[in-house]
């Protein structure tokens, strides 16, 4: 009998919790697989996957998709935080790969899926005639995206998986190993390289796949976003209104596609013709589920799970920051829902045609368009075939991929002249056919209106969404700030006292891994010697904009809060919108963008600081309303160098110190020439002068550029404009960095140093290099990283062991949007400007006065790593380690 009454309790709750069938025998237990471009919506329905239960609808796997909206090595971070906080450190997550596709079509294990397949060759480094459709910067951009906005780090706590070199499971094994153990179910939220890829290579294992659910694409879809209101009563032009697609950054060339299928069209038509049975939620769908006001105003009353004040607070930042004032009419549920309409359907056992609590259903008839009429004419946009004899692939020579391909965001291919001023490409369209080419998919058409009429919410998904967020079920443990009992957030802010400053320094970098080890030794240096006034980045190097929170936990770790950090500009100087014309150098992978915005898998082992980036913006900045906290803004790199030199003493001047490309320091020039005049002099770490024909540059992805060096070539405009700008320069160039690169013997002298927290992180940095350049073909090029630490010496010092020998000559740098020639430096005597050149310096000396000023006491880290300030904030406050009155540690009662 009490056996009878508890089963009929756990039927209750079952069906309650899941609304199960009873009737059906056969018990629901879904494997699935998530696939990912971890943008915020795909946030969400990570989370509602998450808040399912997890014996009906079990989450085995994340893979994420690192080439669309978010960057490969801020997307892993925050999956293994939310996977942490929601106690699911069982998931499995992959990402990236460095497989290539050879010239011949084979494709070999492990790709990466950092490009779309049509221009994925030998190397994780490529164009992005697809991806320039992002945005790169703040404003709902790339930026926004990997940093959640800046929710992201002040809310997820930290566990012990993270993304580390060579350490981190590809997208391609962790999709091999969970779906040839059984059964599952893929949902697809991102673009479709990596299950395109995995189809493609693993055609035995489509049998294990019984579905895969895909949001995205538009089909019969009519884009409400930017049509005029009826009574308008000022002149208006309609947007994007009723376009199939909705890239906003390219509907006058390509009204048709949406942003997933269009990141890599041609991996979307492997998906659809795989014989996998499909059901795709596209814009039809989510277009009639436009985020309302009533549903943020309910979900701010619905707070009671981390998950959900998590959702809740990013959405509303998205919100507040939106461009212009539709944000009601142009931000959808799109990945959330589609988890919605699948778990209803797969709970229904996918009968009665996908009938499911969410939306309305149909089955169609589609292809994915991945080429342009007409086909099988070679007019060198099309990879596939142009310049070969058999189509790569074999694909078949008139065939639907063999057309005109977008080569960018705005190829003159899709104008149609005397038109409507919208384009004619299709590139990526989810286009109704019928015949061969079709592919019958099940498909939303439309979101179900919510049965309550009474409720403020008008669809049926907004009660459940928020119902699954809030349940105490699987909820998520605690957030950051929860997590330890004594938790504190403290500023560190040194007191010179009367200590007689320095002169003053202005830092520039780009984050590249030995930017870090400078800005460490920039902090070393006496203060009496330089004062480090403040900090600019140029995100146009080594590191994605959102790495520049890694430089507050530097400043945090070294007590030194205090330091302003400037965001400079996301695009080169000449650039146009985000076509990654000199990015396409750094790989995106090993070595490239995945380790720079991780520092290598080290950057979570510093301490976390308070500050960090964020979304948060104010109308005196020029934003479209004030957000909530609009004081936490992130300054922008021309406003802290403004802010520095306007309080700068008549009698003082600025030197400056670039560890990367000049873009930063060419924005101060043509901002205003005058507030130049308060510069001594810059040091320019970069740039190559080549003695003889085999005197090579770095630009090592590019080999038809020869003789430049990378930071000069990231941004060629830029360095012109900084070299004819009649300041005075000292260049420590690639020769004399290359003097000085020998990892081996840096890490001797760190050995025999002091033990300073920061002596141990730079070893523990630089030696990990070491190892990879020593162990791995792709970390070949470790060194450029270790010459970088030159230019602060040479800056800071007049050590007069270390022998610098400097050369006047007359250079110039070539920027002409000539790949194989922008960046270089020549020689000439008649428009050459003159320029202070370090020819050599004292290797021997050079190595051990670096080391011994990073394991100096003095000016040295008031909090060593993440791990110390988890024993701090698990002690009781009168315990607690503080700052105090400058350089030294104590411990005190007073924690302010
Ligand atoms: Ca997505
Ligand atoms: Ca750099």
């Amino acid at each position: 009998m009490l056996f009878r009454k508890r089963l009929l309790w756990s039927l209750v709750l079952f069906g309650l919790l899941g609304g199960a069938d009873f009737c059906s025998a056969k018990p629901l237990h879904r494997r699935i697989l998530l696939d990912t471009d971890a943008d915020a919506d795909d946030l969400f329905a990570l989370f509602y996957l998450l808040k399912q239960n997890q014996s009906e609808f079990h989450l085995q796997a994340v893979t994420i998709t690192p080439n669309s909206w978010n960057d490969a090595g801020h997307a892993v971070n925050q999956v293994y935080d939310i996977l942490y906080m929601m106690g699911r450190d069982d998931v499995s997550v992959g990402v990236g790969g460095e497989g290539t596709i050879l010239s011949d079509g084979t494709i070999l294990p492990n790709v990466g899926g950092y490009l779309p397949i049509i221009d994925q060759g030998e190397s994780t480094a490529g164009p992005c005639r697809y991806r320039q459709s992002v945005p790169v910067g703040g404003s709902g951009g790339k930026l926004d995206v990997a940093a959640n906005y800046g929710i992201r780090r002040g809310f997820l706590p930290q566990g012990n998986r993270k993304y580390s070199p060579l350490r981190q499971p590809t997208a391609q094994e962790v999709l091999i190993d969970t779906i040839s153990k059984g059964p599952i179910t893929i949902f697809m939220i991102g673009t479709h390289t990596n299950i395109g890829i995995f189809l493609m290579t693993n055609p035995h294992l489509k049998k294990n796949i019984e579905h895969i659910y895909v949001v995205g694409g538009g089909v019969r879809s009519k884009n409400p976003t930017g049509c005029c209101p009826k009574n308008a009563s000022s002149p208006c032009k309609p947007s994007q209104c009723g376009d199939h697609g909705n890239l906003f950054t390219a509907y006058t060339y390509n009204p048709n596609a949406e942003f997933n299928m269009f990141q890599d069209p041609f991996a979307a038509y492997q998906v659809f013709h795989s014989g996998i049975p499909i059901t795709l939620v596209p814009l039809d769908a989510t277009n009639t589920i436009p985020v309302t006001e009533n549903f943020l105003i309910e979900w701010e009353k619905r707070q009671q799970t981390y998950e959900s004040q998590y959702c809740f607070q990013t959405l509303k930042l998205v919100r507040d920051t939106w461009f212009d004032d539709q944000f009601y009419t142009s931000y959808f549920m799109w990945d959330s829902f589609t988890s919605g309409v699948a778990v209803s359907i797969m709970r229904n056992l996918h009968s009665h045609n996908g009938e499911n609590e969410f939306a309305e259903m149909e089955y169609i008839n589609i292809t994915i368009v991945t080429s342009n009429k007409p086909y099988g004419v070679s007019d060198g946009s099309n990879p596939f075939f142009d310049g070969r004899l058999t189509p790569k692939f074999y694909l078949q020579k008139n065939g639907v991929h063999s057309g005109h391909v977008m080569t960018g965001i705005k190829d003159p291919f899709c104008l149609v002249e005397n038109g409507n001023g919208k384009g004619k490409c299709e590139d990526g369209y989810t286009k109704e056919v019928t015949g061969a080419e079709a592919v019958r998919v099940l498909l939303a058409t439309k979101a179900k209106p919510n049965k309550d009429i009474s409720s403020p919410l008008d669809r049926e998904y907004f009660k459940n969404f928020l119902d699954v967020l809030n349940l105490p079920q699987g909820t998520g443990r605690f957030n950051f700030s929860t997590e330890y009992p004594y938790y504190k957030e403290v500023e560190y802010k040194p007191d010179f006292g009367k200590r007689k400053l320095g002169k003053p320094v202005v830092f520039d970098m780009d984050m590249s891994a030995g930017d870090f080890v400078a800005l460490i030794y920039l902090l070393k240096v006496p203060v009496e010697v330089m004062n480090l006034k403040g900090i600019l980045v140029s995100p146009t190097g080594w590191a994605n904009a959102a790495t520049i929170d890694i430089i507050y936990d530097v400043l945090h770790m070294m007590g030194r809060d205090d330091i302003p950090v400037g965001l400079g500009d996301v695009y080169a100087v000449n650039q146009s919108y985000g076509d990654c014309r000199y990015t396409k150098a750094i790989p995106n992978g090993d070595g490239g963008f995945i380790d720079s915005d991780t520092l290598y898998g080290l950057g979570r082992n510093l301490p976390r600081s308070p500050r960090r980036y964020t979304a948060h913006n104010s109308v005196k900045y020029g934003a479209p309303r004030n957000t909530d906290h609009p004081e936490l803004r992130q300054p922008l790199a021309l406003e802290v160098w403004n802010n520095i030199s306007d309080s700068l003493d008549p009698q003082s001047k600025i030197t400056i110190l670039t560890n990367g490309p000049l873009t930063t320091l060419a924005n101060i020039i043509l901002s205003e020439e005058k507030s130049t005049s308060v510069i001594q002099n810059i040091y320019i770490v970069g740039g190559h002068i080549s003695y003889d024909d085999m005197d090579h540059g770095n630009v090592f992805i590019i080999p038809s550029n020869k003789y430049a060096e990378l930071n000069m070539f990231l941004d060629p405009f830029a360095a012109k404009k900084v070299f004819n700008s009649g300041l005075n320069i000292t260049l420590i160039p690639l020769g004399v960095q290359r003097q000085v690169n020998s990892f081996r013997k840096i890490l001797e002298s760190l050995q025999l140093t002091k033990k300073t927290p920061e002596a141990v992180f730079t070893y523990r940095l630089l030696s990990r290099l070491h190892h990879l350049q020593h162990k791995y073909p792709r970390y070949h090029h470790m060194d450029i990283f270790l010459g970088e630490i030159l230019g602060t010496i040479i800056a800071a010092g007049d050590d007069p062991h270390l022998h610098p020998f400097f050369q006047v000559k007359p250079i110039k740098v070539i920027a002409m949007g000539d790949e194989s020639k922008d960046g270089q430096i020549v020689i000439d005597k008649k428009q050459g400007k003159l320029v202070k050149i370090l020819e050599s310096v004292n290797p021997r000396e050079y190595y051990d006065y670096f080391a011994k000023l990073i394991g100096d006491k003095s000016q040295s880290a008031v909090i060593g790593s993440f791990d110390e300030q988890k024993i701090i904030w698990s002690t009781p406050s009168n315990k607690t380690r503080v700052i105090k009155k400058g350089k030294s540690i104590i411990f005190s009662n007073n924690s302010n």
